[in-house]
């Protein structure tokens, strides 16, 4: 796993996307956003950097925030999804504050993850998990994450169920990607 991280020095955060080999995940970061609730998360209208002018633009290789980065933020991940195979798939998302998931060019929201979860439990709230979703092999869907913090711990996980492995949660890493570039 690689997943973002940040390093101090001294009294000052650095940000460090370690791992990066395969840059298939566009990520956007976006400071001094105001605080929300599970009413407003998609309110971004008072944040005059989305979506246009993300203090960070970088990318990953997976949708992964390993530990706290920051406080009152907004995160954007987006990537392709390349179908390692025929049949139903489950998403599911774990994050502090909270996290939504899009699917498709029709950007269709199939997660809505409001509340506090340990990194890739995905057993602790029922909307973690999205309801199954037909993909084809070798076929490419978009994927969008948008992960909100307001204070103190924060991170965010997102994992598929493949068909045929219906017991394994996978992280959606590289290997399952392409880059939107
Ligand atoms: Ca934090
Ligand atoms: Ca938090």
């Amino acid at each position: 796993m690689s997943g973002l991280e940040c390093m101090y020095r001294g009294d000052r955060k650095r940000f460090l996307f370690p791992g990066v080999a395969n840059r298939k995940v566009e990520v956007k970061f976006y400071t001094s956003a105001p605080s929300f609730t599970a009413d407003t998360f998609f309110n971004f209208n008072a944040m005059s950097k989305y979506p246009n002018n993300p203090t960070i633009h970088d990318y990953s290789d997976d949708f992964v925030v390993q530990r706290d980065i920051n406080e009152n933020y907004v995160l954007v991940m987006t990537s392709y999804l390349i179908a390692p195979a025929t049949g139903n798939y489950y998403f599911a998302l774990a994050c502090d504050d909270a996290c939504v998931m899009y699917l498709g060019d029709e950007r269709n929201l199939i997660i809505q993850s409001l509340n506090s979860n340990e990194l890739m439990d995905y057993t602790g709230q029922p909307n973690q998990v999205s309801s199954h979703h037909y993909l084809t092999k070798g076929e490419k869907y978009y994927i969008e994450v948008v992960l909100r913090e307001n204070t103190q711990a924060d991170r965010m996980s997102l994992s598929m169920k493949i068909p045929g492995e219906p017991d394994k949660w996978q992280l959606v890493t590289s290997r399952f990607l392409a880059p939107r570039y």
